[in-house]
C-alpha cells in the first residue's frame, strides 16, 4: 500500500498550479446549464451535483490523478479486508484493522473479512432474537407489561451515530415506541429524560465499547439508583453494548449483553450493535437490515476507481481541493431535512476527531493542512441565522447540501402555488447557486461576491436505506481524505489530556479519596472557581 506523504505527489505540485486560477463561477457562462448537468455523479439512490464547485476538467483529471497516485481506493479495499491501519509506525498506537464495513458485509457469501462478517452476523441474529421477545411478551416487565421506550446511555461514539440515525428515522417509527437518549455527565441530562418517563415500561441500553467512560458509568449509577427507588430490579430494564470479556461484559448486570469489537471506533459504529439495538427496537429489525443494506451498497460503490462514479471519493477530493488548495478551513454541512437535525453533529465528530491530526502515519509532523472545521444545521432554519456569513463573510466556507424529492411523513399542503417540500428544495437548490453566482450592485453591502463553492447531495427520499448510504458515504470521504493525508483517520488520542486532567481535579473534590498530596495548580484553578 502507498503511504507517501502528501506533498510528494505529482499531482499535488499540478493542483496547486490550477489553484492560482480556479473556475470563476462568477463570469459570464460561468455556471452554465451544461455545467450543471455535466458536473453530476449518480450512485444508488443519490444524485451528487457539483458544478458549482470551484473546479474544471482539468482539476477534476488532476484529482483522479492524485487519488490513483496516492493509492486512495487499494488502501480503502485493503481497510475493508482487514488491514491494521489504525496505528502509528514505530511508536506505540492501538495497533488495530479498522472493520467498521464487516458489520454490514453480512450479505454477500464471500465477504471480505469473513471472520468479523461471522461475529456481525451473530450479533445480529441475537438482535433478532431480542427483538422478538420484546414482542411475543417473552421479554416483559415486572407487571407483565411490555416495553415502550429504551433510553440509549453513552457518550460520543455510542451516542452521536445512533441519536442521528434515530432522529433521521423516527417517522418509521414502530406505534407506540420511542427512544431517548442521555450522554452527557451533566446530571441535568438524566433528570430532564427521566422524568418524562415511566421506569416501569422503559428499558437502558448501556452502551460503552470501553466499560470504562466516566460519563457512562456515572449515569448508569444514577438510572440503576432510579430504579431501585422506584421498586424496580435494574437487571431486568438493563441491556448493553459493550467489548466482549470488558469491564461491563458481566451477564449478571444486564438482561441482554451484545458486543462490539476493537476493530470498529466509536464514531464508526452506528452500523454495528451501538445504534443496531435501539434502532431495532424503534423501527423493528427490517429497518435495521435495510439501513446495513444502504451502507454496505455504499461500501461497494467505494471501490471504485473512477472519481466520477465513486461519490464518498469525489466529495474527498473535492474537499482536499477546497482546503489544501483553495485554502478554506471549514466545511458546513446543511441538510435541507429536519430529520437529519443531528448528522452534521455525527459527521463533526467523525470528521474532527478522525482527521484532526499533526502527525503522519510515520510519526513525523505534517507540512500539510489535515482535516478541516466540520460544523452545520440544517435548512432552511440556517437561512435565518448563520448564512449571512455564508455569502458575504470574509471567510468562505465550502457548503454542502443535502436534500430529498419527497418528504417522509407525505403530509404537506400546498400554500401559494408550491409545497412545503417543493419550498425547501428550492431553497436549498436558490443557495447554492447564490453563493456561486453571486450578484454585483452599485450598493457595497448589497453586493455578494459569488464564487463560494457548494455541493449537493439529493435523493427521492429519507429512508432506512438512504440513510444507510448516507451514512457510508461520508464515513469514506473521511477514509479516503485521511488516507491522502497520510495520517491515522482512526485513533483519538488527543482526547486523552483533558481526561488524564479532570481525573487529576476529581481526585482532590473527591470526599476523602485523594492521595494527600497537595497539587498547587489543581488548589488554585479550583479555588479561583469556587469549588473548594
Ligand atoms: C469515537 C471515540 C469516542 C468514544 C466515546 C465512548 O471514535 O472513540 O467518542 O466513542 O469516548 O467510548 P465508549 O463506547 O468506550 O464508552
Amino acid at each position: 500500500m502507498p503511504f507517501h506523504d502528501f506533498s510528494t505527489y505529482r499531482a499535488v505540485d499540478r493542483l496547486s498550479q490550477l489553484a492560482r486560477n480556479p473556475h470563476d463561477l462568477t463570469a459570464a457562462n460561468g455556471l452554465s446549464p451544461q455545467r450543471m448537468s455535466s458536473f453530476k455523479s449518480s450512485a444508488l439512490g443519490f444524485d451528487f451535483l457539483y458544478g458549482t464547485q470551484r473546479v474544471s476538467d482539468e482539476v477534476l483529471t488532476a484529482l483522479q490523478e492524485l487519488a490513483d497516485e496516492a493509492g486512495l481506493v487499494e488502501t480503502f479495499i485493503a481497510m475493508k479486508k482487514g488491514a491494521v491501519l489504525n496505528r502509528i509506525e514505530g511508536y506505540a498506537s492501538e495497533n488495530r484493522q479498522v472493520l467498521h464495513t464487516a458489520s454490514r458485509d453480512v450479505f454477500d457469501a464471500q465477504p471480505l473479512a469473513p471472520e468479523a462478517a461471522a461475529k456481525a452476523k451473530a450479533e445480529l441474529a441475537k438482535l433478532q432474537v431480542f427483538l422478538d421477545s420484546l414482542e411475543d411478551g417473552r421479554l416483559v416487565n415486572e407487571r407483565g407489561e411490555l416495553f415502550t421506550t429504551m433510553v440509549q446511555v453513552g457518550i460520543g461514539g455510542s451516542d452521536l451515530g445512533p441519536r442521528a440515525l434515530y432522529l433521521a428515522l423516527q417517522a418509521y417509527r414502530r406505534p407506540g415506541r420511542s427512544v431517548r437518549f442521555i450522554a452527557n455527565v451533566d446530571p441535568d441530562d438524566a433528570a430532564e429524560v427521566l422524568r418524562e418517563l415511566d421506569l416501569a415500561t422503559t428499558l437502558f441500553n448501556i452502551v460503552s465499547k470501553s466499560g470504562t467512560t466516566l460519563e457512562t458509568r456515572t449515569n448508569e449509577q444514577l438510572i440503576r439508583g432510579a430504579l431501585q427507588q422506584a421498586g424496580l430490579d435494574p437487571s431486568r430494564h438493563l441491556v448493553a453494548v459493550t467489548g466482549e470479556g470488558g469491564p461491563m461484559d458481566d451477564p449478571a448486570r444486564y438482561h441482554t449483553s451484545f458486543y462490539m469489537y476493537d476493530y470498529i471506533g466509536g464514531r464508526y459504529s452506528a452500523t454495528s450493535m451501538v445504534g443496531a439495538v435501539a434502532l431495532g427496537f424503534a423501527l423493528g429489525y427490517e429497518a435495521v437490515i435495510e439501513l446495513l443494506q444502504g451502507a454496505q451498497a455504499m461500501d461497494c460503490v467505494a471501490e471504485q476507481t473512477d472519481i466520477r462514479a465513486n461519490i464518498p471519493l469525489l466529495m474527498a477530493l473535492l474537499g482536499i481541493w477546497n482546503h489544501n488548495f483553495l485554502g478554506h478551513a471549514t466545511v458546513a454541512i446543511l441538510p435541507y431535512s429536519q430529520a437529519l437535525s443531528r448528522f452534521p453533529a455525527h459527521l463533526q465528530q467523525c470528521d474532527m476527531e478522525s482527521n484532526g491530526k499533526s502527525v503522519t502515519r510515520a510519526g513525523h509532523p505534517v507540512q500539510w493542512q489535515t482535516g478541516p472545521i466540520v460544523w452545520g444545521e440544517p435548512g432552511t432554519n440556517g437561512q435565518h441565522a448563520f448564512y449571512q456569513l455564508l455569502h458575504q463573510g470574509t471567510e468562505i466556507v465550502p457548503a454542502e447540501f443535502i436534500g430529498f424529492r419527497s418528504s417522509q411523513y407525505g403530509a404537506d399542503v400546498e400554500v401559494e402555488g408550491t409545497s412545503s417540500q417543493q419550498k425547501l428544495t428550492a431553497n436549498m437548490l436558490a443557495q447554492s447557486l447564490a453563493l456561486a453566482m453571486g450578484r454585483e450592485d452599485r450598493n457595497p453591502a448589497r453586493a455578494f461576491p459569488g464564487n463560494r463553492p457548494s455541493s449537493i447531495l439529493i435523493a427521492d427520499r429519507l429512508t432506512p436505506r438512504t440513510m444507510g448510504e448516507l451514512l457510508a458515504m461520508y464515513e469514506h470521504r473521511i477514509a479516503f481524505q485521511g488516507f491522502c493525508w497520510n495520517i491515522n483517520s482512526f485513533d483519538q488520542e488527543g482526547v486523552q489530556l483533558g481526561k488524564v486532567l479532570a481525573a487529576r481535579l476529581l481526585d482532590r473534590m473527591s470526599a476523602g479519596r485523594g492521595n494527600g498530596e497537595v497539587d498547587p495548580l489543581v488548589e488554585t484553578v479550583l479555588r479561583d472557581v469556587g469549588l473548594v
